[in-house]
């Protein structure tokens, strides 16, 4: 394959909602420029990219696929993501490594919300971005409607660069909005138009678009808003040039056409890529960390070696590739290099170029390539690699805050090592799932990003780990503590029949302490009435009493122990019996004190369209929330509000239902109140029950 060095390359993510056409365009792509040699089929499982078995079974991408294709001397990297929300952890890779995307608009449903979400990302990420509306051949299909969509989103910063000939089973071509040509394409064929006459009955149409195109280009330069003015338009040339240097500034998004399944638009999409997507030479230098201090990395392919892995994916009977970006330096067959993140060397010894599950030996990659590595020893997703010698860490990929959780159980017993590393190895391919053990309510937790996603992971274990699980919803993670002081609790410890004898008294006063202070052991001993070295016994069993906890087997939280009175044996006093004494007066204390049940409460953030405002307050009210604020959006509102975390468990199913799908939440703990007392009772109860149970 040719050499390209990063002005000649671009890379550019596929986002939308899910079934809008990425994997079709992905496939349509590498056809089109023959890299492939036949228009692969995501409906029939024929897909180079959708390959994985899940894949075909549930007819998406689950894991995002890189591919790339080599067009006017350009080579042209591009990562096809999945339009499953539960699943966009793999945007917010995607979006670290490309300095543009596609976003896919449907033509018959327009703007859909998966599509709003993978913009939210992008945007988030200052992504450069063009609209491709795709679709066009389907029933129902309307570009007007679905221009107007975004431009009422956008204003003018929407250019429309292309025109549909017909829709629907007529749509036939495109016209070209910049040089005023039209073209024709077979359905299913290869991709490149035939030229045709612009249909007359388009002028007064081509007329308005190409005036809006005009004027959104010209607004975002002032040398060709002079121009546009002077001359009453712009040329082809100071078009195109406008259009580049507006989407890399990020401030003007081309509108393109297309029907990826059919092969139709894709030499123009291919040529707009060429021509306004910013290369991968114009990222600007991102900021490293060496040590503590920054250190800027620019794209340059003399400069030392370092590429960032976004992504790990195992194949059944191949192994593991990381997916690599490289920002500077070359990144080179054989020669070692280090994983600065884990501390480890790596050789490369196996390079590839990916296109799906399609392979192609590479021998290096330059600053601004993708390319993917197999059988590293012990790198994964988010690592830094770098030349020897070079210590510095690339910013790792910011994933979402899991939503969603549950506790999972062992459906046989003894496969606790086995489902451990199981989900560690998945956790290394999409770390946008955590697990781990909670040891204040005794739980296993995976926490996800929505319920498909749990049941994805599930899956995995089940058919690459072959074990199972049950899954039961999380218990909270509550909290004792008590509400008054009480002075003078006193407790003896004796054990002295019979063999060596035990001996231990103690008093203490016991103290509410403000909410989040912890726990404060005072050492109030006067005279020796306990012997120094015993002292700190007492707090010891305080401290293990409290990590049990006593009124329903969670820890103890906000209290002050004051260790004021005792007495010790000359024989029989030993540290055990100052442990156990320690533990029972705690106990006989924390009773006298009013003690209460807390339980988490957690911030939550809930940004929903305008129209479901008033369904979504009322909903968190009736789960004990309190709202605190509103920030009005662009027809969405987010609102802030405080609910007891035992209450949001199934949130993001009640979300999805009020405002179907559009809504979305972050959530995040803020401090611990008091359960109200009935409700307390009936916690109480069922915790004593379980911790029986769990006992026996
Ligand atoms: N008629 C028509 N169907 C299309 C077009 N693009 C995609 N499809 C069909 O829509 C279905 C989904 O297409 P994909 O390419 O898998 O969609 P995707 O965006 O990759 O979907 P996810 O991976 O789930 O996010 C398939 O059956 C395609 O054949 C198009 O332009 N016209
Ligand atoms: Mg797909």
């Amino acid at each position: 394959m040719k050499k390209y060095d990063a002005q000649s390359i671009r890379n550019l993510c596929f986002v939308s909602h899910g079934g809008v056409g990425k994997t079709s365009l992905a496939e349509a792509l590498c056809f089109t420029t023959k890299g492939f040699p036949r228009l692969g089929k995501t409906a029939n499982g024929t897909s180079t990219f959708d390959h994985r078995a899940d894949e075909k079974e549930r007819r998406m991408t689950i894991s995002m696929h890189p591919g790339f294709c080599e067009w006017k001397e350009t080579k042209i990297n591009f990562l096809d993501t999945p339009g499953f929300l539960d699943l966009a952890g793999d945007i917010h890779a995607a979006v670290r490594v490309v300095e543009s995307a596609v976003v896919l608009v449907d033509a018959a449903s327009g703007i859909q919300v998966g599509t709003e979400c993978a913009l939210r990302i992008v945007s988030g990420a200052n992504l450069p971005h063009l609209f491709l509306i795709n679709g066009l051949d389907k029933d129902g299909a309307d570009f007007e409607a679905a221009l107007s969509a975004l431009k009422e989103q956008f204003k003018t910063a929407i250019a429309p660069v292309h025109l549909p000939i017909g829709k629907g089973a007529g749509f036939k071509g495109i016209v070209d909005l910049i040089t005023l040509e039209a073209f024709e394409y077979a359905r299913e064929g290869s991709g490149i138009g035939q030229k045709i006459e612009v249909p007359a009955g388009l002028a007064d149409s081509i007329k308005t678009h190409r005036l809006a195109l005009m004027e959104s280009v010209a607004e975002t330069d002032e040398t060709l808003m002079n121009a546009y003015f002077d001359k009453g338009e712009l040329s082809v040339d100071e078009l195109r040039q406008g259009l580049a240097a507006g989407l890399a500034r990020n401030s003007l998004y081309p509108v393109l056409c297309a029907s990826a399944a059919l092969n139709m638009g894709t030499d123009l999409l291919l040529d707009a890529m060429v021509q306004f997507s910013p290369p991968a030479a114009s990222r600007k230098e991102i900021q490293a960390l060496e040590g503590q201090a920054q250190k800027p990395v620019a794209c340059s392919p003399a400069a030392p070696m370092t590429a960032l892995v976004f992504k790990t994916i195992s194949e059944e009977h191949i192994g593991e590739f990381n997916l690599v970006r490289v920002f500077s330096g070359r990144l080179a067959l054989g020669t070692e290099v280090q994983n600065n993140t884990r501390n480890i060397s790596e050789k490369p010894m196996n390079l590839y170029l990916l296109r799906g599950h399609d392979r192609t030996e590479a021998g290096e990659l330059v600053a601004g390539d993708i390319g993917a590595l197999l059988k590293l020893k012990g790198t994964h997703t988010s690592d830094t690699l770098a030349d020897r010698g070079q210590n510095l860490l690339l910013p790792p990929i910011a994933f979402p805050e899991p939503l969603v959780s549950i506790a999972i159980h062992p459906k046989t017993k003894g496969d606790e090592d086995k489902i451990g590393l199981g989900l560690a190895k998945l956790r290394e391919e999409d770390p946008s799932f955590t697990f781990k053990y909670h040891p204040d309510i005794r739980q296993e937790l995976i926490s996800a990003m929505g319920d498909v996603h749990i049941d994805m992971v599930l899956d995995n274990l089940k058919s690459r780990f072959k074990v199972e699980v049950d899954r039961t919803p999380p218990r909270i993670s509550y909290r004792e503590t008590v509400t008054r002081s009480v002075q003078y609790v006193e407790y003896a410890h004796k054990k002295q029949t019979g063999g060596a004898g035990q001996y231990a008294k103690v008093a203490i006063d016991l103290e509410p302490l403000p909410r989040g202070s912890g726990y404060e052991f005072v050492d109030k001993i006067v005279g020796g009435v306990i012997d120094q070295p015993f002292r700190p016994a007492v707090d010891k069993g305080a401290r293990a009493k409290m990590e049990t906890g006593i009124l329903a087997g969670y820890p103890i939280v906000d209290v002050r122990v004051l260790l004021v009175d005792g007495k010790t044996h000359p024989v029989d006093s030993k540290d055990i019996a100052f442990q156990i004494a320690g533990r029972e007066v705690f106990k006989l204390a924390f009773e006298k004190a009013g003690p209460i049940l807390l339980e988490p409460i957690v911030d939550l953030r809930v940004t929903v369209p305008d129209k479901n405002t008033g369904d979504v307050m009322g909903d968190l009210s009736s789960r004990r929330g309190k709202i605190s604020g509103m920030e009005p959006g662009v027809s969405y509102q987010t609102i802030v509000a405080k609910v007891p975390e035992a209450e949001i468990q199934n949130y993001s199913q009640a979300l999805r239902s009020i405002t179907q799908g559009r809504g979305f939440y972050t959530k995040s703990f803020s401090h611990y109140d008091p359960v109200p007392h009935e409700l307390a009772r009936k916690i109480i109860e069922a915790s004593k029950k379980e911790l029986k149970e769990e006992t026996e």
